[in-house]
């Protein structure tokens, strides 16, 4: 990932950046960082940049013609278009999913105003995304740039250890993290839970979950009215499909439930679910000939959701690629991401079946369950990261409000 940032302070850029993890992964070339000094596109002999505002009023105005000469100077060390945020308080207020959705770019151009701010018919022309970093006065864009930066560079790949990598993190659930404990076990008279110390992983991550839970409704109840909790309900005869499912649901919570519906017991069962609740139905598009049951109606037959928030992954081989090739393609499709099967495939003499998306979906709807969205290559990242994002700003942006 490439900053470019124009600002009338590029030292301040620099120095707030090269320190730490972002300077690490500089030095690693994971990221870089150009800064450009508006300044050196003055257009008149004093180096002035700013003048006074047509209409009065207090403060001075950056020009057009210097911003508008630095931004272009860049797009041409780029050699294609790319986004442009001019960092404002008047911006959309940045948030996670801005943040991640900012990560899938090669470029960023980020400009920074200073003064009261920057006329108007250059950002017409340049800007892209207009960003706020909250609601809080400060005196340029500069510290806007950099928390942006910040937090954008952690969802580039090499930037974070594998350890720390951004996708299992607190954020995924709308939660806070819970508390954390290191060495000694009893400090100041305080010891450590007790249940930290135990071993029992299963109860350690009940104890976390809970307390997680405990701490979002304590200090910021306003979170909880978008907090989910997830089951994945599904049916993967074959280990490679359950192993891309849990994979999923993972990638959406740290704290998800699997749901085998192939299993007797589970069908038997009333798996009823309310509106804190999300679904992630997950079955073959093509019914195989040896499954345990006849038709999708069954497999959902004890569930019952009351406008329960769901999102359905139809995985496999689509009915028209079913026959021929696709089976063939899947077995070789072991490297995630990679979509090796063929586009489509000539099937004049194929009998096309009747879409499963449609009649799995009225399914569900039937039975109280609100499909946000629809997955169909959960294999291939790309794919999945577009359908959890989606959801999650879905979820997080108040399906139920
Ligand atoms: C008369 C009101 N103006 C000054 C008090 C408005 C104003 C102009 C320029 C307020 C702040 C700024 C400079 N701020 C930024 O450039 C900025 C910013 C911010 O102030 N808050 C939150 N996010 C951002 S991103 C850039």
């Amino acid at each position: 990932m490439n900053f470019h940032v124009l600002t009338l302070f590029p030292e301040m850029i620099r120095q707030g950046l090269h320190t730490s993890i972002l300077g690490k992964a500089m030095e690693r070339g994971c990221i870089t960082l150009e800064t450009t000094n508006i300044r050196d596109f003055a257009a008149n002999k004093y180096n002035r940049v700013d003048d006074y505002p047509y209409g009065g009023g207090a403060g001075m105005v950056m020009e057009a013609e210097p911003v508008y000469r630095a931004c272009k100077a860049v797009e041409e060390t780029i050699g294609r278009p790319a986004r442009t945020v001019y960092l404002t308080p008047q911006g959309r207020v940045l948030n996670q999913t801005i943040v991640e959705e900012l990560a899938m770019e090669e470029d960023l151009i980020l400009l920074c105003g200073h003064y009261e701010g920057i006329d108007e018919r250059v950002l017409e022309e340049v800007v892209t995304d207009y960003i706020s970093i909250g609601d809080y006065v400060l005196t340029g864009g500069e510290l806007g740039a950099m928390v942006l930066i910040d937090a954008v560079s952690r969802f580039v790949p090499g930037v974070l250890s594998n350890e720390e990598s951004s996708q299992f993190e607190s954020l995924q659930d709308n939660l806070l993290e819970y508390p954390h404990y290191t060495r000694p076990e009893k400090w100041h008279g305080k010891t450590v839970p007790s249940v930290l110390l135990s071993g029992d992983h299963k109860k350690i991550e009940a104890w976390r979950y809970g307390q997680s839970l405990k701490r979002t409704r304590e200090r910021r109840p306003d979170l909880m009215k978008n907090a989910v909790t997830v089951t994945c309900a599904y049916y993967a005869p074959e280990e490679k499909w359950q192993e891309i499912l849990r994979q999923t649901t993972e990638e959406m919570t740290r704290y998800g439930t699997m749901l085998d519906i192939g299993r007797k017991k589970i069908r038997k069962q009333h798996n009823h679910f309310e509106t804190e609740d999300f679904l992630l139905f997950a079955v073959p598009a093509v019914l195989p000939a040896d499954s345990p049951l006849a038709s999708w109606k069954e497999f959902f037959q004890s569930f019952r959701g009351t406008q329960t928030p769901a999102a359905l992954i139809l995985y496999g081989p689509s009915p028209q690629e079913d026959s021929q090739t696709a089976f063939a393609g899947i077995e070789q499709d072991t490297v995630y991401g990679a979509d090796s099967r063929s586009s489509s495939t000539d099937c004049a003499d194929v009998k096309p079946l009747d879409d499963p998306i449609g009649s799995i979906k009225k399914i569900l709807q039937d039975k109280g369950f609100q499909i946000l969205d629809i997955c169909t290559h959960p294999e291939s990242i790309s794919e999945r990261r577009r359908f959890l994002l989606g959801l999650r700003e879905k979820i997080y942006q108040g399906i139920r409000s």
